[in-house]
């Protein structure tokens, strides 16, 4: 694909994605992230940065949808910041994920089907979670998420803990091929021609 037609389709991919902008989700102005898996709050990252800032404490449940438009993949998920108590700094919260609109079950401790999770703490303030999101298909460790919806959760059992995530989303590019694969396919096409033209060597003569 040329690079012209590669920013065609980054700008059709755009334009698909409609008036979806970066969010900018604060529980203390926008309300607590919804506590009714059937009906988690929806958020739509457009290309660019967003980022949700919340509380979590044993008893309250966050559950939101991420859906990641067509043409999109989601990059990062990255811990901007996160506070605890203050005699026990090493507490972690979950984030835990599935591909889907809303969970495959009511969220509870002993949840049966397989399910993405991080334990998130002090230790992963300012680094990328994505990649530490496991088990199971599509967060073995990805570097990217592909369009769709994902359902998360942000659980905490223990003490109240502040949370700041941000999510990066931007258009899939397709790969030019690089000069040096052109040129060696070219190079494989001229000698397969030439080849083609050389005569077939004569018949070795048998001895009487
Ligand atoms: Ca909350
Ligand atoms: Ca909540």
């Amino acid at each position: 694909m040329s690079l012209t037609k590669n920013l065609i389709a980054a700008l059709l991919a755009l334009t698909s994605i409609g008036n979806a902008a970066v969010f900018s989700y604060d529980e203390a102005v926008n309300g607590d992230l919804s506590d009714e898996y059937l009906l988690p709050t929806q958020l739509s990252p457009g290309v660019g940065t967003s980022t949700l800032k919340g509380t979590i404490a044993d008893g309250d449940l966050d559950l939101f949808t991420l859906t990641v438009a067509a043409g999109m993949n989601l990059n990062s998920i990255k811990l901007l910041s996160y506070a605890t108590d203050a005699e026990n700094t090493g507490n972690v919260s979950f984030l835990l994920s599935q591909p889907g609109a809303i969970l495959s079950a009511p969220p509870s401790n002993d949840f049966a089907d397989p399910i993405g999770y991080v334990g998130f703490g002090t230790w992963a303030e300012g680094r990328e979670i994505l990649r530490f999101l496991t088990t199971g298909p599509p967060y073995d460790y990805a570097s990217s998420l592909e369009p769709g919806s994902y359902a998360f959760w942000i659980n905490e059992t223990g003490y109240a803990s502040t949370y700041q995530f941000s999510f990066t989303v931007a258009p899939i590019i397709i790969p030019e091929p690089s000069l040096s694969l052109l040129a060696s396919t070219s190079l494989a096409l001229l000698l397969r021609k030439k080849r083609a033209r050389l005569p077939n060597p004569p018949a070795l003569s048998t001895p009487h």
